[in-house]
């Protein structure tokens, strides 16, 4: 009897969790990673560099800013400059992402979005929204685009009309529990969402519909050979389709570093 009772207890074991474990279960911690450096190309020391994304077929767009200097362009495979179109003087130019037929253009505190033929860059229509404006890429499996303003919130729009879409809400970005603030450049891959963190070498990968941070990425170790300035800081992320790679750049950076996150150790 007494084997029987001893039999049954271990089996419950087995097919419970014990409940101190269960209890204690914290969330995943994020994946610590490092962006490796696998080419470096030369890239435009001119551009103040808001939004970058590859375009089809190969290719950089590339979104930039500052007043009276803000455009988009594409930079060829080869890095020779293709289409390219500037706004007004006053305005300065953040983020860009391309939605099937057209291409988005943000402004930093203009509450206006400029719609893009992707091919001619000429603008096809705008858009406004409420507050600023920093990165912006599009979900296409989820019909939504991200936007970021610079605070730990990423606003969801739609790809068309760039409305915040009410029904879902922004979320909010979290790394142990605790807001993520200074969310810039941004690039979605599937499920996940990458975004420069502001004024840092840090990059996190966010958990687009919960917003939880699953990975930071430490790319400290690439080369900033930009000019003296506080303002010439990592920013640019572009992912490559069909592999892990990234391209990466930052603001007025001579260089473009092709990438990948490894595990850190
Ligand atoms: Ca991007």
């Amino acid at each position: 009897m007494r084997q029987h009772l001893e039999r049954a207890l271990a089996a419950a074991l087995l097919l419970s969790p014990p409940l101190a474990l269960a209890s204690c279960a914290s969330p995943a911690e994020p994946e610590r990673l490092t962006a490796v450096v696998r080419e470096r190309l030369d890239f435009d020391p001119s551009s103040f560099t808001q939004g970058l994304e590859v375009a089809p077929g190969g290719g950089l767009y590339v979104g930039t800013g500052m007043w009276g200097e803000s455009r988009v362009y594409v930079r060829g495979e080869d890095g020779t400059e293709g289409a390219s179109a500037s706004i007004s003087p006053e305005l300065f130019g953040e983020g860009i992402t391309l939605v099937d037929d057209h291409l988005w253009q943000l402004t930093w505190q203009d509450g206006t979005a400029f719609k893009r033929d992707p091919r001619t860059l000429d603008e096809i229509g705008r858009a406004h929204y409420r507050g600023e404006g920093w990165g912006i890429c599009y979900r296409e499996d989820a019909g939504e685009v991200l936007l970021s303003d610079g605070t730990s919130r990423l606003r969801r729009m739609d790809p068309d009309t760039l409305e915040e879409l009410d029904d879902r809400g922004a979320v909010e970005v979290t790394e142990d529990g605790e807001p993520v603030a200074g969310l810039n450049e941004l690039e979605c891959v599937g499920g996940d969402v990458y975004a420069n963190i502001f004024t840092t070498t840090d990059i996190v990968r966010i958990d687009a519909d919960t917003g939880k941070v699953t990975a930071r990425i430490d790319a400290s170790g690439l080369a900033n050979r930009a000019g003296a300035d506080p303002d010439n800081v990592l920013n640019g992320i572009a992912h490559i389709p069909g592999s892990d790679e990234f391209y990466l750049t930052g603001k007025r950076w001579p260089d473009l570093y092709r990438v990948s996150f490894e595990p850190a150790d």
